[in-house]
């Protein structure tokens, strides 16, 4: 057992009671107008692992997010083993400090960042968004992160630059899972420029107000809202402009099961089962499967960016 360090014990103050305390506080500022003034756009990660100075997104889920436990011992991270105790269990063999992102392709400001160059000018927001896996589970998550557009934009992307890639770490010596070829290593996604610019699209670094454990992502990952769970590529050490649609590590493994776009859509079956019902993980095991909604529940958001697409063939 570690040993643990608290003046209160952990029993009296859960990660979501202080969670809540917090973001009711923030609403209020919000609504006084206080918070733009306060909060630095001066992004970084803690030593102390606890961020402040938050902006509490207006956007967010009401619905009660799952558990700081359940969120972080229930992952996919197959760099760190395909079964969801793997990645807490494994994870803290990745080392997320220092960390760069490399800026590759179709942009003007090309170059290796370091994470705190890439943080600095950002304000960290608070987002309670859905999560949905393709494997019919989904949980309520609070990330901490920004708008990947923010950062993107910085890199001055050109006009031909129709798409961006990116790239996880791929590391045998830190990630275990790397010596079973289950998929195509460095794990790979992509969106559309637009999709990446989208005011949802969140680069991540926290879940419940802390820096997010390696399991989740560490240091820094996608969160893309409307899309299934493994468009949310983790731990992200290469961002890759590009003119044509780039390969994804799932799409490479099973084309027919995982398409470019990937958007929640209860109506498009995954050719092994059904995708019109989901299990909201921390309910229970006899919960009934709440209906999934098209594309989680953000179509007013995001339907605009696909009017001229059929979603039956590009799923
Ligand atoms: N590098 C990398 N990113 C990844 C994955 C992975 O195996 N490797 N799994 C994806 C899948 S399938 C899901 S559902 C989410 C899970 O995120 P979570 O563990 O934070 O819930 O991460 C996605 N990002
Ligand atoms: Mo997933």
């Amino acid at each position: 057992m570690r040993q643990r360090k608290h003046t209160i014990r952990p029993s009296e103050i859960t990660p979501e009671d202080a969670f809540f305390n917090r973001r009711d506080l923030l609403k209020g500022a919000v609504a006084l107008g206080l918070l733009p003034s306060l909060i630095a756009r001066a992004a970084s990660l803690p030593p102390n692992g606890e961020f402040a100075g938050r902006v509490a997104w207006p956007g967010s889920l009401a619905e009660p997010p799952n558990s700081y436990e359940h969120i972080t011992n229930y992952n996919n991270y197959y760099e760190f083993g395909t079964g969801k105790g793997d990645p807490a269990e494994n994870a803290h063999s990745l080392v997320t400090s220092p960390w760069s992102v490399a800026v590759t392709g179709e942009a003007d400001k090309l170059g290796t960042y370091t994470l705190e160059d890439i943080l600095a000018p950002h304000a960290l927001e608070d987002r309670v968004y859905r999560f949905r896996c393709v494997e019919a589970w989904s949980m309520v998550v609070p990330w901490v992160g920004f708008p990947l557009g923010d950062l993107l934009e910085r890199f001055e992307p050109s006009s031909r630059a129709k798409y961006v890639q990116f790239f996880t770490l791929a590391d045998r010596k830190q990630m275990p899972g790397l010596r079973y070829p289950v998929l195509e290593w460095p794990y790979r996604e992509g969106l559309t420029i637009e999709e990446a610019m989208h005011p949802l699209t969140l680069l991540t670094v926290g879940v419940y107000g802390k820096v997010l454990p390696n399991q989740n992502g560490a240091p820094l990952r996608l969160i893309v809202p409307w899309k299934y769970g493994f468009k949310s590529i983790k731990s992200i050490v290469r961002i890759h402009f590009t003119s044509r649609q780039p390969e994804t590590s799932w799409n490479m493994a099973a084309p027919e099961e995982y398409g470019f776009y990937s958007n929640v859509n209860p109506n498009v079956d995954h050719p092994r089962w059904s995708q019109a019902e989901e299990n909201r993980l921390g309910r229970g095991l006899f919960a009934a499967k709440v209906p999934t909604l098209l594309f989680n529940g953000y179509a007013e958001e995001v339907a605009s960016l696909y009017s001229s697409l059929d979603l039956v063939r590009n799923y």
